[in-house]
Formats: structure tokens, C-alpha cells, sequence
């Protein structure tokens, strides 16, 4: 979402889903994930909507919407790049739209090559590093380097995409265009080339969708997006735990801006979000390598000034809103150390922690069972179950010195060194486990105040329902109090590296019988406010860059404005407009559908009466204002007309016309020059382990995506390595309406456990007969990685799909069971093995190989037996790092033993 449009948040508001004309939901069970936010599918229904639901299990999404479209899993740039091959070669494409609002007329460079005449590689590829050198992706005229002069190796390293979620593309000048889309190197006309395979026929092939269901999608989709019709999308995790995630969501993205419908009413694209505040944990993040408000980590190398942090960020030259990067990034720095930020040090650049590669959470996992982590502070997650590879992060966490976890019940993250698989296997002895646990009961929700920001980037405020029980905590009193006591224990050093600690500014009031520190004040410095006065800011734009403000998170700017809780707003729908401002507050600025200059045509009209939105009033201020039912994502002032002068930067050299503001051309990119570490477009790659040759490409997987090649990560082979058979089958997890995610706040609960008491494996009939499997009886499923088991359910929830001329079948399992709770069962976490979309470095925990048997699993050794067997048989104990690397091109045979290629082609 940031390099296609400059932000990373869901586009617009749930409520609005009701004026859209079609919904296409997809990667997602919105109607039992998101059941709230549902209802206004279902009032858009009401009003007249077509919904499709493209998913490959059949839910209760499925049962309510008007068309359901099976496809296979992992397989949606497929068939999103049919609905974009239709859409250009009937040149469907809302024109106006696309040659004034997107990069559609920018012209590339001449040495591009695509993905279409190098068997699904791009040029620039390095084999040696499964990386590319981006320069020839570039927009003509525009030099020679890449946004972050960085190569794509580190890029990789530290998920710098993620830093890209608010940032966009970077421009320097004014790269040529050409308005009438024929210049063979225009963005147009190579997506047109680049598109021009994904026809009906291919689609079928490799989706498993017919082309009578393709093409109803294409139907619908095309005529309900254009001046008087909008369409929505909606997808969820079903769409991001892909080794080519990030691509999905970008072949989503280039329909919506083709087709109009960005920033539109009615339009855009619902990233639905999953936990209470996972939005929040991105804005405010508890990620390795961003900073509040989308600020990158500095990198050891790279950033040693304060100045070259804040370049790396603004992009001197560059045009659209970060060129007041170093005002957003002092004030972060005035906030965490308050008055001993100085220009005279640099703000206290120097304290902050700089990273040197992937601190990620696999990584660090892999860290802890090669012993080079010590000690972990876990809160609000239960790894053991819900991350990739259970037995490796149990493992991982056996062998700490310490580990602290803060949760609500004893989960399996705090138990594992007493119960767990690897208890029965041998692998963890209790006795013996080195392990030192420190649970801390957590106190919940109910009973702490603070902020929840939720999918549509909204803020809101919770008040306190009763105190915490016994010695159950806030995250806020523990962390407040912790770093007190930290510093009570340094006081007085003398030690240069406690200074960072000791200079701190850790003042925070504390109130009641718990010295619960104020969670008021908090959100008050995260707004930001002047250091002299205490005046909060109202806006990011008062924002100083000579420490004379101070503010945590400057896309927050304005939750406080006027010193009053603007996250606290609860104004009844009925007494305001339909947008309902006053409910909450959302990033940015209030703002409730981003992009919304796009709402109005060039000349600063709605593109009709039916999808007015936000508008130009010639007649409004001074000489005409921006207008309309939301904040306009805009300068209020600058008219239409406005055309940026040649020379310019930043948000001057943003014009009339150029609605994305955060982007370093102001315009949705079609095509993406710099930011993704895969391509400048999605391209259609199998998961990493599938029993399918890639269809389209020579190029069998994502060749760029992050794996960690060891010997406790083994991978199911794929074509055209050898032995695919062995694990016949897909299998992909998700979620059931009644349990939560790794299952610590459902298992718990007697109803909810009740409702849905025992792990389970679905399967059409057809495979049930093929395995001779009995409904309600017993199955297990087998990776390399492990196998679990589960009662059978045979339903025609899942059907067998025509792929590639055979027949694919699909398991499916919900990840919620462990060891702990009301309730116990095997986790599906347990079959996964680890492997990264390279821009986010998300595990690819929706797809995945397997092999499924009747009766129950072995059990302690004898299942580490069973699994090493499959092992043997597939060669993977041979070759441990069974993915496929690099299927095609000049040095694909070349090289180590682990390269497939070199392997005898088993199907090809
Ligand atoms: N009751 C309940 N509600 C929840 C949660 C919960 O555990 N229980 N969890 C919360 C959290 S943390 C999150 S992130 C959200 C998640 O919300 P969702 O993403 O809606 O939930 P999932 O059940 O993971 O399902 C995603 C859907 O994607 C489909 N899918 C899987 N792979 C593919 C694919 O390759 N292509 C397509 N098109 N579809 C695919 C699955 O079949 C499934 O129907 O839900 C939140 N809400
Ligand atoms: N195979 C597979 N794996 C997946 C997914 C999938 O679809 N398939 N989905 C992924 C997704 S989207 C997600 S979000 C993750 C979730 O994975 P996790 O985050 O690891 O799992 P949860 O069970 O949500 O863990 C949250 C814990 O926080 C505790 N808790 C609740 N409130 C508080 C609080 O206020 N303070 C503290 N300290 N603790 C609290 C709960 O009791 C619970 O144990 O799983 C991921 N893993
Ligand atoms: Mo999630």
C-alpha cells in the first residue's frame, strides 16, 4: 500500500464499504473475522451491491455473498492479472483518471527488461544474492541510483519496505511522460505487455477458476468502477502471509487506481487489520526497523548523522510531504529525551539504537537456538503457537537464560519447558530446560485506559472498567516502573553508555493505589507540544525542527489538539454527518478517506453528483478552498490550476493535479521504480512449496524471498526439484469465528471452548475417500517439519480444483489449539516451516505441502520417526534447504547442490 499510494493504512472507513456498488472481498473471511465491521457489506447489499467472495474454502463470507469464486490458494496475482489483462486489452481503464492520477504516461528507463522476457525474472538480477539491482527499473532521466543508494541485499536484510509503508516512491525532477500512453516505454504499455499472458485460459490453468467465474469477476468489477460507480476491496491476512504477499496487495492496488476507484467514496482497498491495535503497533511500532510514524531505524553504516538519518527519509530534491522529515524526526527525539536533546548533540541522535541486519522475530528465533540470545521480554504473544515453526520456537525459547512473559493466562510460550511436543520427543527435559520463566499476570482491556487504533486508522479511547485483580498490571505501569527502577539502579553512573538511560525522559505523573503512570499524558506527548508553553499541537505542519516542540508520533499530530482527547469523541451517528467525523480520530489529520483529492476530476469537481466527495470551492477563503464531507487530503489552498515549477521540491513541487501527496510524484504508481525488493511488478510465482510447476514462468518461486537455509528449517520440495510427491497435498490455515488467533484468551473461556472443544482437519469428500478418512474420525497431517492430528471433517466446504490439468486438493486447519487451556489439540503452527516475503518479512504460514493419513500421529519419538521417514523419501534430509532458488536464467544449473536445477526435473 505505501509504494503504490504513499501510506500504509486501509485507504478508507469501514462505514463507507455501504456506498460501494460491487465489494470484492478476497484473502479474507470478513464475515466471521470481522463481523462488526461486516454489517456495512451487508448494507451495501441491501442498497444494491454486488459482493464476490474469492477465497478457496467456501465460509460464511462465501454463504452471503453473490458470487463465491474457489480458487487455489496462493494463486491471486494470477487471477488479478487476468482481471488487469482484461481490463487493458478492452481498454476498460477509467482514462481520465489514469493518465492525470497515476504513473501511467512516466516513461522507464530503455534498459528495463520484464519479467515477461526473462521467465518471470526482471533485469538486474544477481543470482549470487537472489537479489536485484534496481537501476534499470527507474524512471527515464532520473539517475542512475536507487531511493535508499542501498542495495536490495540489505534492503532485504532489515524489511526496509515496511520503512516505505508511509513513504512512497521517491522522485528526483520530473520524469518525462507521455499523455497519450503509446511511448513503448511508458508505464502503460508495459504493464499492458507485462499483463498480456494472464489470459481466461491462464487463469483456469493455474487458479483452478473457470473462465465463466472469471469472467463474471471482470464483468462486475469493470462496470461498477467509473465516474458514477465505485468498487471496493477488502482483504485480510489471507493475502499477506504469502512469500509474495506484498505483490498481491500491489496487483490490488493496480486494479483499484486503473479502475478509478482510489479515494473515492464507496472505493479504495480495506486492509483489514487483525488484533485490537495491531494498526496502532505499527504506527506506534513494536517492530525491529521503524520508528513512530513510520520512521526508519537508523542503520549502523549507513546513517552515523543525525543528517544523514533525516536524507534518508526526506530525499532532498524529492517532491511531496517528507520534505519536513527533520522536523518529525527532532521532535521524535525531543520526546524521548527531552531537554537533553540539543543542536548542539544532534538531538541525542547518537543514543539511539542503530541496526546492523534482520532483527526480526525469525531470525531471533534462530538466534536463540544457535544461543546468542540471553533473554526476551514476551507480551501479548504466544509464539509457541501461533508463529511459524512451533518445535523451532520452542526450541528457540528453551534455550534462554531468561524469559519474561506478561499475558493474561498461562499459555504455551510460558509452558513449554512442561508441556509440549518436545516434551514426549525428549528434545526439552523439565529438569534440565536452562530456561528461567518469569510469568507476570497482565491486566486486560477491561482493566487499563489508553488507545486502541484500529483498521481504518482510527484512534479511539477506553476507559478503565475495573481495577486489576491481584498483581495483574498495565503494559504501561510496567514498563513506567521497570525503567524507573533501571535508572534508580544507574543513578549516578559515570559510564557513558547509561547515558541514553539516565537522560531519558522518564516524568511521567502517577495516580491511584496502583501508581498507575497517566495513560493521558502519554497520548498528550505523542501528539506533541511545545516545549516552552506546554500548548499541544493541533497539526504535524507546527511541528519545529530547533527542539522548540517536542511529539511522539507526528502522524498522531492532532489527538490532542486544543488539549482535548479528540480519541475520546463519541458523538452519536445521527448528530453529524455520515462520515462521522467526531467519532474518535483518525490518521492523518483526521482524515477519513485518504487520497481524496482523487474524489474530484483535474479540474477540481466530483467526478459526479452520485460519488461527491471533496471538492474544489472557487468561492470558499480567499481565492477558493478545498471542500467537501472529509479533511481534505490536500493543501486546502492550492488550487486546481496549480502547476509545479521545474527545480522544485517538496510539497511545492506537488501540483493541482497530483493527489498523492506522499509520493515523490505525486501519483498512484501503476509501476513501482523503487521500494520493493521483488519487481517493479507482481508477477505470478508459486508458493514456496507447491506441487505445481509454475504455470506462467520458467521462474518456479519468488526468487528474491528470504529463507533461512538450515537444517532445522527443511522445506517440502517443489518442481522441479524431485520428490514433490511425497507431500501430495495443499494444506493452508486459518481462523474459526469462536476461537482467537493462537487460542490463550478462547481455549480459556468454557463457552467459547465449548463451542468449538477439539482441533479438526477439513477435507472434501473426494480426498476423504482417496485417504479412506471418516468423518469425525481421526487423520494426521505430515511436513517435513513435523505432523499433527485432528478429528476428520469431510465437507463440500472445500472442493477439488482442475489445475494445470490434474486435480489439486486442498486441506484446510485452523491454528488455534495447544497444549494449555479448557481445550487441548496440535497446532497447526507446528507444520509450517519458516519462509519471508523479502519486503516485510512475513512468514508464509496460508500455504504449504503436506501428506494426510488416517488414524492418530505417532507420538514422542516415534513421530520424529514418522517425520524423518518423509524426510528420507522426499531427499530433504539430503538437501535441507529443498526450496527452489533460481529455476531459470544463465546460472541456474551453476553452484551447490542445493540448487533444484541441478537435481534431476522430476516435472517439467
Ligand atoms: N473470531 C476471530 N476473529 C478474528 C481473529 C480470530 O482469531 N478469531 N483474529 C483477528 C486477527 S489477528 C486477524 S489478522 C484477522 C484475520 O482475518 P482474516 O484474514 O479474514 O482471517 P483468516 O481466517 O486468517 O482468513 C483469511 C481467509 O483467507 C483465505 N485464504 C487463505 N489463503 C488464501 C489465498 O492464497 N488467497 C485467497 N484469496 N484467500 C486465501 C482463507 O481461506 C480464509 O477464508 O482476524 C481478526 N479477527
Ligand atoms: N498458521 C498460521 N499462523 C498464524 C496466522 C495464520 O493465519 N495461520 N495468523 C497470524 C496472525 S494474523 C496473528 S495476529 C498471530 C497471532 O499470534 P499471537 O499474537 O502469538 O497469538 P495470540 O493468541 O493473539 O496472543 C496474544 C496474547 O496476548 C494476551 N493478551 C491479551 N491482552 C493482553 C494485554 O493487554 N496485555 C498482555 N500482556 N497480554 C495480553 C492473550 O492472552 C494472548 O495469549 O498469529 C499468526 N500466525
Ligand atoms: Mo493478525
Amino acid at each position: 500500500m505505501g509504494t503504490s499510494f504513499g501510506r500504509g493504512g486501509a485507504t478508507g472507513f469501514t462505514q463507507d464499504l455501504a456506498n460501494a456498488d460491487c465489494i470484492v472481498i478476497q484473502g479474507s473471511n470478513m464475515a466471521e473475522a470481522h463481523p462488526v465491521g461486516f454489517q456495512w457489506v451487508m448494507e451495501a447489499k441491501a442498497r444494491g451491491a454486488k459482493v464476490i467472495h474469492i477465497d478457496p474454502r467456501f465460509t460464511r463470507t462465501s454463504a452471503l455473498a453473490d458470487q463465491f469464486v474457489p480458487l487455489r490458494v496462493g494463486t491471486d496475482i494470477a487471477l488479478l492479472g487476468g482481471v488487469i489483462n482484461y481490463v487493458l486489452q478492452n481498454e476498460l481503464d477509467f482514462r481520465d483518471y489514469v493518465v492525470n492520477y497515476t504513473n501511467a504516461a512516466a516513461i522507464v528507463r530503455d534498459d528495463y527488461v520484464d519479467s515477461e522476457d526473462l521467465e518471470g525474472l526482471f533485469s538486474g538480477f544477481d543470482p549470487e544474492t537472489r537479489t536485484y539491482d534496481p537501476t534499470s527499473w527507474q524512471y527515464a532521466g532520473t539517475g542512475d541510483k536507487d531511493d535508499h543508494g542501498q542495495d536490495h541485499e540489505i534492503q532485504r536484510e532489515t524489511a526496509s519496505a515496511l520503512q516505505h509503508e508511509t513513504h512512497g516512491v521517491s522522485v528526483n525532477g520530473f520524469p518525462p511522460r507521455d499523455e497519450t500512453l503509446q511511448h513503448p516505454s511508458c508505464v502503460y504499455q508495459i504493464l499492458k505487455r507485462h499483463f498480456a499472458r494472464y489470459t481466461p485460459e491462464m487463469v483456469a490453468a493455474t487458479c483452478g477458476v473457470s473462465e465463466e467465474e472469471f469472467l463474471a469477476v471482470c464483468e462486475a468489477w469493470t462496470s461498477n468502477s467509473n465516474r458514477e460507480r465505485t468498487t471496493a476491496l477488502v482483504y485480510s491476512v489471507g493475502w499477506t502471509q504469502h512469500s509474495v504477499g506484498v505483490q498481491y496487495i500491489r496487483t490490488g492496488a493496480i486494479l483499484q487506481l486503473l479502475l478509478g476507484n482510489m479515494g473515492r467514496p464507496g472505493g479504495g482497498i480495506m486492509a483489514l487489520r487483525g488484533h485490537a491495535s495491531i494498526q496502532g503497533s505499527t504506527d506506534i511500532p513494536t517492530l525491529f526497523n521503524i520508528l513512530p510514524g513510520y520512521l526508519p531505524m537508523p542503520q549502523a553504516e549507513d546513517h552515523k548523522t543525525l543528517q544523514e538519518w533525516i536524507d534518508s527519509v526526506s530525499h532532498p530534491g524529492s517532491k511531496g510531504f517528507w520534505d519536513q522529515a527533520k522536523a518529525y524526526g527532532i521532535n521524535l527525539l525531543k520526546a524521548y529525551w527531552g531537554d537533553a536533546a540539543t543542536p548542539e548533540n544532534d538531538f541525542c541522535f547518537d543514543y539511539l539504537p542503530k541496526i546492523t541486519g534482520d532483527h526480526g522475530t525469525y531470525r531471533t528465533v534462530m538466534d536463540m537456538i544457535d544461543g546468542k540470545v540471553k533473554g526476551y521480554f514476551l507480551l501479548g504473544q504466544n509464539p509457541a503457537i501461533g508463529s511459524a515453526h512451533g518445535r523451532a520456537q520452542r526450541l528457540g525459547m528453551a534455550n534462554l537464560d531468561w524469559l519474561v512473559v506478561r499475558d493474561l493466562f498461562e499459555i504455551e510460550s510460558a509452558s513449554f519447558w512442561k508441556s509440549s511436543p518436545e516434551i514426549e520427543t525428549g528434545e526439552i527435559v523439565p529438569e534440565q530446560c536452562r530456561t528461567e520463566v518469569f510469568l507476570f499476570p497482565a491486566a486486560s482491556h477491561a482493566e487499563k485506559e489508553g488507545t486502541f487504533t484500529q483498521t481504518q486508522r482510527m484512534l479511539q479511547w477506553r476507559e478503565k472498567a475495573v481495577e486489576p485483580q491481584g498483581d495483574c498490571r498495565s503494559e504501561l505501569w510496567f514498563f513506567y516502573h521497570l525503567g524507573r527502577m533501571v535508572r534508580e539502579r544507574l543513578a549516578g553512573s559515570a559510564e557513558e553508555r547509561d547515558r541514553p538511560v539516565l537522560d531519558l525522559a522518564w516524568d511521567y505523573s502517577t495516580h491511584g493505589p496502583l501508581d498507575e503512570p497517566s495513560a493521558e499524558e502519554v497520548l498528550m506527548e505523542i501528539n506533541g507540544f511545545e516545549v516552552e508553553s506546554k500548548r499541544p499541537l493541533s497539526s504535524y505542519t507546527e511541528m519545529k525542527d530547533d527542539g522548540s516542540t517536542l511529539g511522539g508520533c507526528w502522524i498522531y499530530t492532532g489527538v490532542y489538539a486544543d488539549g482535548v482527547n479528540q480519541a475520546a469523541r463519541r458523538k452519536p451517528g445521527q448528530d453529524q454527518s455520515w462520515v462521522a467525523p467526531e467519532w474518535g480520530w483518525a490518521w492523518p489529520a483526521n482524515r477519513r478517506i485518504l487520497y481524496n483529492r482523487a474524489s474530484a476530476d483535474p479540474e477540481g469537481k466530483p467526478w459526479s453528483e452520485r460519488k461527491a466527495y471533496v471538492w474544489w470551492d472557487p468561492e470558499a477563503g480567499e481565492n477558493g478552498e478545498w471542500t467537501g464531507h472529509d479533511v481534505p487530503d490536500f493543501e486546502l489552498t492550492k488550487p486546481p490550476s496549480y502547476r509545479a515549477e521545474e527545480g522544485s521540491s517538496g510539497r511545492e513541487a506537488l501540483s493541482g493535479d497530483d493527489p498523492f501527496i506522499m509520493q515523490g510524484d505525486g501519483k498512484g504508481s501503476l509501476y513501482v521504480p523503487q521500494g520493493l525488493i521483488d519487481g517493479p511488478l507482481p508477477t505470478h510465482y508459486e508458493p514456496i512449496e507447491s506441487p505445481f510447476r509454475n504455470p506462467v514462468h520458467g521462474q518456479q518461486s519468488n526468487p528474491t524471498h528470504k529463507g533461512y537455509d538450515r537444517a532445522d528449517n527443511p522445506l517440502n520440495p517443489s518442481p522441479p526439484a524431485e520428490h514433490s510427491d511425497i507431500y501430495p497435498y495443499v494444506f493452508t490455515t486459518s481462523r474459526l469465528t469462536e476461537h482467537h488467533t493462537a487460542g490463550g484468551m478462547s481455549r480459556n473461556l468454557a463457552y467459547l471452548s465449548e463451542l468449538q472443544p477439539e482441533m479438526f482437519i477439513e477435507v472434501s469428500p473426494e480426498l476423504a475417500e482417496e485417504r479412506g478418512l471418516e468423518h469425525m474420525g481421526w487423520c494426521h497431517v505430515i511436513t517435513s517439519r513435523s505432523a499433527v492430528e485432528g478429528r476428520v471433517m469431510v465437507t463440500d466446504r472445500l472442493r477439488p480444483l482442475r489445475v494445470d490439468g490434474r486435480t489439486v486438493h486442498q486441506i484446510w486447519l485452523p491454528y488455534h489449539w495447544g497444549s494449555e487451556g479448557l481445550v487441548k489439540g496440535d497446532s497447526a503452527n507446528d507444520l509450517m516451516g519458516i519462509s519471508l516475503d523479502p519486503n516485510v518479512l512475513i512468514q508464509e504460514s496460508k500455504v504449504g505441502t503436506c501428506d494426510l493419513r488416517a488414524g492418530h500421529r505417532p507420538s514422542g519419538l516415534a513421530l520424529r520417526a514418522l517425520v524423518m521417514d518423509y524426510q528420507r523419501r522426499a531427499g530433504v534430509d539430503q538437501h535441507p534447504h529443498g526450496a527452489p532458488i533460481v529455476t531459470v536464467g544463465d546460472t541456474a544449473g551453476e553452484g551447490s547442490d542445493r540448487d533444484p536445477s541441478t537435481r534431476k526435473s522430476g516435472d517439467s
